[in-house]
């Protein structure tokens, strides 16, 4: 069979990701980027349950763009290169795309982090990578790194673990560790106590790992970068005494540094199966115990516990530079990566003033919030369309009879015919098949100082004349001197001899309900001068609805006077009107969808031509 690489990674080692695993993958460029490697070492990804496309990734300060295959075939043929696969196929998934990626004599090295694959298919595998000369590590591991040139997915944790450890250049330490974590605490040891790691890798807690401590100590022992070596081993199976082997038989020749953790398995009465499906000592000879003992009779550096791997691996390395075997290389800072948006908000290292604001609804959490109350509380209260709309409006919790009074504003303001401009607009629009949101904004633009949307101007100029002491009569006789009509005075068809309902009803509730209807009493008294002068120049909606809603503010107590007036100023009021005839319009596009009115146009006899008269040269 092909013998099998004994340098799995370079500082040019491409590799293929199988899965969907973005993060995974940054992490890995971000690792390529402070390792200063000159290219990503991700060529591409495979997921078969999306078609061909590109993801987009950082590669330092740029954005770069990978592709995805859906077929394996499609990755190997574009990209020969190649010789990495990185699998974090589900344990579903994992044999079969493991023994696909093995047809393919570009790849080398097959990392399988899944855990619980069943031990027969592992089996499998192994037997088709050693006729294959595939290394496999995993199943069941975070991976491995090679610092400077190459990281398996998510070792290492984040980036701010690999600058800690320096594990963006090589140091002289190789180690092999079963567990996933512990390799993250050995690359912490090592960096700690020696000029950093060579190469590390974790080979998995299942009881048929895809390649075992000697496959990597070998490799370490022949890679002249490797001035010693730290072995993690641990409870269960018996691969440790190949190494005693190795190192008795002369095979191993670098010092070895070495310690099989769960030698508290002793202090049990009966066996103990540990978390990796491997960690279980069914004879003597695999208890931790006894495998350290053999490993320090082998020549193994082994410490009295796990507590002091870092004093002995550091008393190892010490004696090496002392012996000039090792150099400690200048230290270089790595490249900086940029840190996620994201993360350095988390950690609370950055701050960006927000581009919006808004104070008076929050749907983040588990409950949507209007103004500060739970829309349970809104419902259980049942402060109905009037609170509702105080809170997100006005953001108060308004008494109910202010609120009663905004839905009745609401009620009267719904609709006044087919006839009024608005109206109109959204009927013609619909009849000209349009929807429901170009017709009805159709009618809306309709709404202005002339039809509906007299409130807010109303409510100025009448509180402007009160607040300044002027008497009615001379209000109007300066409105009219100044050529200004009077906003919310006047209405086309509604007179003193014809009344506006609509008028009399919010007229009746304001006088019993309001404790103050001062600016409401002083436009009666205009309303009494200009009706005087003709019947139609009533207070007509807009302006009975301006000057009550400003006693209302003023008066309720929920406002100071600035409140109040800002409300006016801004333009809240016509918004009455705006929402209740929103429902009139509505219902009038409805209407003509369902009377099936074909495209309006307008007649002719309606319609006066009135051009100049026929000009000759
Ligand atoms: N004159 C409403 O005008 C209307 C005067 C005035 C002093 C005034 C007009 C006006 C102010 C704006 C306003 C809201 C255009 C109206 C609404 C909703 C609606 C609509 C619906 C619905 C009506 C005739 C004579 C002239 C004028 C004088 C008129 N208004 N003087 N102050 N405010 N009001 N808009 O009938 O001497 O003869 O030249 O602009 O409040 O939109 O149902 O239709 O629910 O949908 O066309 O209720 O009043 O009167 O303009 O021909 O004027 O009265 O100076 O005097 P008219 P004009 P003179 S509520």
């Amino acid at each position: 069979p092909p013998v099998k690489a004994t340098t799995l990674f370079t500082k040019q080692t491409k590799s293929i990701v199988w899965g969907m695993q973005t993060r995974a993958v940054q992490g890995m460029l971000d690792f390529d980027y402070v390792c200063s490697r000159d290219e990503p070492s991700v060529a591409a990804m495979v997921y078969p349950f999306t078609g061909d496309h590109k993801q987009k990734f950082y590669w330092g300060h740029k954005e770069i763009l990978l592709p995805v295959y859906k077929n394996m075939s499609d990755a190997m043929k574009k990209h020969p290169d190649v010789d990495v696969l990185i699998s974090f196929a589900s344990l579903r998934s994992a044999f079969d795309s493991t023994m696909e990626t093995m047809q393919y004599p570009q790849i080398h090295t097959v990392a399988i982090i899944a855990e619980g694959i069943p031990e027969a298919q592992t089996r499998k595998i192994i037997k088709r990578a050693d006729e294959k000369g595939v290394t496999i590590i995993g199943p069941a591991t975070v991976g491995g790194i090679k610092p400077g040139c190459f990281k398996i997915g998510n070792t290492g944790g984040m980036l701010d673990n690999i600058l800690a450890s320096k594990l963006y250049r090589p140091g002289s330490v190789a180690y092999v560790s079963r567990s996933g974590g512990m390799s993250n605490e050995l690359n912490n040891i090592i960096s700690r106590t020696t000029d950093g790691v060579y190469e590390g890798v974790a080979i998995g807690g299942d009881r048929y790992p895809g390649s075992i401590y000697t496959d990597h100590v070998l490799r370490y022992q022949d890679t002249p970068g490797v001035q010693m070596i730290v072995m993690l081993g641990e409870i269960g199976g018996t691969e440790e005494y190949k190494i005693c082997q190795a190192i008795k038989s002369g095979r191993i020749t670098k010092p070895m540094v070495a310690w099989c953790i769960g030698t508290c398995a002793t202090m049990f009465s009966s066996e103990v199966q540990f978390g990796h499906a491997g960690a279980c000592a069914n004879q003597a000879s695999e208890t931790a115990v006894a495998k350290n003992q053999a490993l320090k009779e082998a020549g193994a550096f082994v410490p009295k516990s796990f507590d002091e791997l870092g004093d002995v691996i550091g008393s190892v390395y010490d004696d090496l530079v002392g012996k000039g075997i090792i150099v400690p290389a200048k230290e270089v800072p790595p490249p900086t990566v940029p840190m996620d948006y994201s993360w350095a908000r988390e950690l609370g290292l950055i701050r960006k003033p927000a581009s919006f604001m808004t104070s008076i609804c929050d749907e983040r959490g588990q409950e949507l919030i209007y103004a500060g109350m739970p829309i349970t509380e809104v419902f259980k209260s049942e402060m109905g369309l009037g609170g509702t709309l105080g809170l997100l409006w006005f953001q108060r919790r308004l008494p109910s009879y202010a609120a009663k009074f905004i839905e009745m504003c609401l009620m009267v303001t719904a609709d006044h015919g087919p006839a009024v401009s608005g109206a109109h607009n959204t009927i013609v629009c619909a009849r000209a098949g349009k929807d429901l949101i170009s017709s009805l904004t159709s009618g809306l633009l309709t709404i202005g100082d002339r039809f509906g949307g007299a409130l807010d101007a109303a409510a100025k100029q009448f509180s402007k004349a009160f607040d300044s002491g002027m008497l009615p009569m001379e209000f109007v006789n300066k409105m009219k001197k100044e050529g200004n009509l009077i906003m919310g005075i006047g209405h086309r068809v509604k007179s003193i001899n014809n009344p506006d309902m609509r008028v009399q009803i919010l007229k009746d509730f304001v006088k019993k309900n309001f404790p103050s209807t001062q600016l409401l009493d002083y436009a009666m008294d205009v309303e009494k001068i200009t009706t005087a002068k003709k019947p139609n120049l009533i207070l007509n909606v807009d302006g009975f609805i301006g000057v009550a809603f400003v006693d209302l503010l003023r008066t309720c107590g929920g406002f100071t006077r600035d409140e109040a007036d800002e409300f006016v100023e801004i333009g809240a009021l016509n918004g009455i009107f705006v929402l209740g005839r929103s429902m009139g319009f509505i219902g009038h596009y409805l209407d003509q969808k369902r009377l099936k009115q074909g495209l309006y146009r307008h007649p002719w006899d309606d319609i006066s031509y009135v051009l100049p008269e026929h000009m000759s040269m």
